[in-house]
């Protein structure tokens, strides 16, 4: 996510071969300034920043080690907004009301989705608001967004004035069990007055806890400034910064709640549902620095696992019934958890592993939709018992597939070694294994 600044980071670090060389700490904080700039962070907070790391190095000796602890630190400190909030945060008593606010195009409706999806995930009740009456289809857009995702929209038809709609979606959250009220709302090209006054109309009719702010990455320093004007005008309590994905240098990310004084809640990281990060700085600067973020994956990975499957699927492995079935349930559950990339960002030390793996498109790898196919070419029997396929069996299906027998084979191979692998893990010693695993893969990559 943020490979370019983790790059500029070890570049700088590396310049500081010798301890207390005066000379050496200015090259490393003019090479840091130079990427730190190139990366699109605003001069002023670099300048802040090299500020503080400098002090910090001269204050407890020159060396890459002091270094690098001054720049976690006071980048630490750099995306803190002290007093303000971090990532979502409930309101003491249900339900949560949350404006989501910004420009047309920049990412609004899609993010609310996400983050109705990261909650539901969550066991929270949400209900979307759609106050978007402006563009004729925004409606629709909303209507099938929450149809395939299985979130309780609140609309009226015909209904022209979006303050009603807020108040009415406001009345039945006060009457129901909704944990969060997400309110999708109008953008313009530009700000103006007209959408001001209406979402201030909003605002004062629903008394929200949040008001986000969804700002588009590839807008860059100008995204930062109707940010902030936004704010001025309407008071924000956070930002959402969408398209993270198609923004090279991420430096935005690491400016903005300096700049405008509102936390960076969370960023989009691509189109799908599960495509929202939570953005929480002591996380963010581990990830940046190749450290790994346990705590954002271990919690992914507990909203989007049901204990009683997990211990079901832990049965089957250890008796060795693991089949394929399992292994599509399995595929859909790692869909859920995000993209490949971010997942591997995560997991201290695999930071740099290989680009092939990190881009792994679940939805579209060659390789899955390959084993998908042979899936969909098993009999219901012999997708709950991987023993039956005898070479009958295997032909029928690679044909089914449009694959070679080679390729079925290959991939019924590796099913089974990792099958064997699982039943290694879902013993007592699986920790240990799992340890010792990492610790090889890491050395291959
Ligand atoms: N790649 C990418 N595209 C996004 C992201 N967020 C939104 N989009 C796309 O941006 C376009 C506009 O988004 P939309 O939510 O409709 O914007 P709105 O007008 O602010 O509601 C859509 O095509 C989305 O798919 C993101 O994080 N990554
Ligand atoms: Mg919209």
């Amino acid at each position: 996510m943020f490979e370019l600044i983790g790059e500029s980071f070890k570049s700088a670090i590396n310049k500081l071969r010798f301890v207390d060389d005066e000379k050496a700490l200015k090259n490393a904080l003019e090479t840091l300034k130079k990427s730190l700039l190139k990366a699109d962070v605003h001069h002023k907070v670099v300048k802040d920043l090299l500020v503080l790391v400098e002090e910090d190095v001269k204050k407890n000796g020159i060396g890459q080690k002091q270094f690098l602890n001054a720049l976690k630190v006071n980048l630490e400190y750099i995306l803190n907004v002290n007093g303000k909030n971090q990532g979502f945060v409930f309101a003491p008593k249900p339900p949560t009301i949350v404006l989501m606010t910004g420009l047309q195009g920049g990412g609004k409706t899609t993010s609310t989705i996400k983050l109705a999806n990261y909650l539901k995930l969550r066991n929270k009740k949400v209900l979307v608001a759609a106050c978007d009456l402006q563009r004729l289809a925004a409606v629709e857009q909303l209507k099938q967004l929450c149809n395939t995702n299985e979130i309780e929209l609140f609309y009226i038809e015909n209904e022209t004035n979006p303050i009603e709609v807020a108040k009415k979606a406001l009345e039945k959250v006060n009457s129901s069990m909704v944990d969060v009220l997400l309110v999708d709302t109008a953008g313009r090209l530009a700000i103006d007055e007209i959408l001001m006054n209406e979402l201030k109309d909003i605002k004062e009719a629903l008394n929200p806890h949040e008001v986000f702010y969804v700002a588009d990455a590839m807008s860059g320093q100008d995204g930062v400034k109707t940010a902030a004007s936004f704010n001025e005008a309407l008071g924000i309590t956070g930002v959402i910064l969408s398209k993270f994905d198609a923004d090279t240098k991420g430096g935005v990310a690491l400016g903005i709640a300096k700049q405008i004084g509102i936390p960076l809640r969370f960023i989009g990281v691509g189109e799908k549902i599960a495509d929202l990060e939570i953005f929480i700085p002591d996380r963010i600067v581990s990830r940046i620095m190749g450290e790994g973020d346990l705590a954002t994956l271990a919690e992914k990975t507990a909203a989007i696992i049901d204990e009683k499957e997990a211990k079901k699927l832990n049965q089957k492995i250890k008796k060795g019934e693991f089949n394929f079935n399992d292994f599509l349930n399995q595929m859909e559950s790692i869909k859920k958890l995000g993209s490949m990339k971010s997942l591997i960002g995560m997991i201290p030390g695999l930071s740099n592993i290989n680009s092939e793996l990190k881009d792994l498109d679940l939805d579209n790898s060659k390789e899955i939709l390959h084993i998908k196919a042979m899936i969909s070419s098993m009999t219901p029997k012999e997708r709950e018992n991987p023993d039956l396929l005898n070479n009958a069996r295997k032909r029928r299906i690679a044909e089914g597939a449009g694959l070679s027998q080679i390729e079925v084979n290959r991939f019924l191979k590796q099913f089974a070694n990792a099958a064997k692998l699982a039943k290694r893990f879902s013993g007592k010693k699986g920790m240990d294994s799992l340890m010792q695993m990492m610790s090889q893969a890491r050395r291959q990559f």
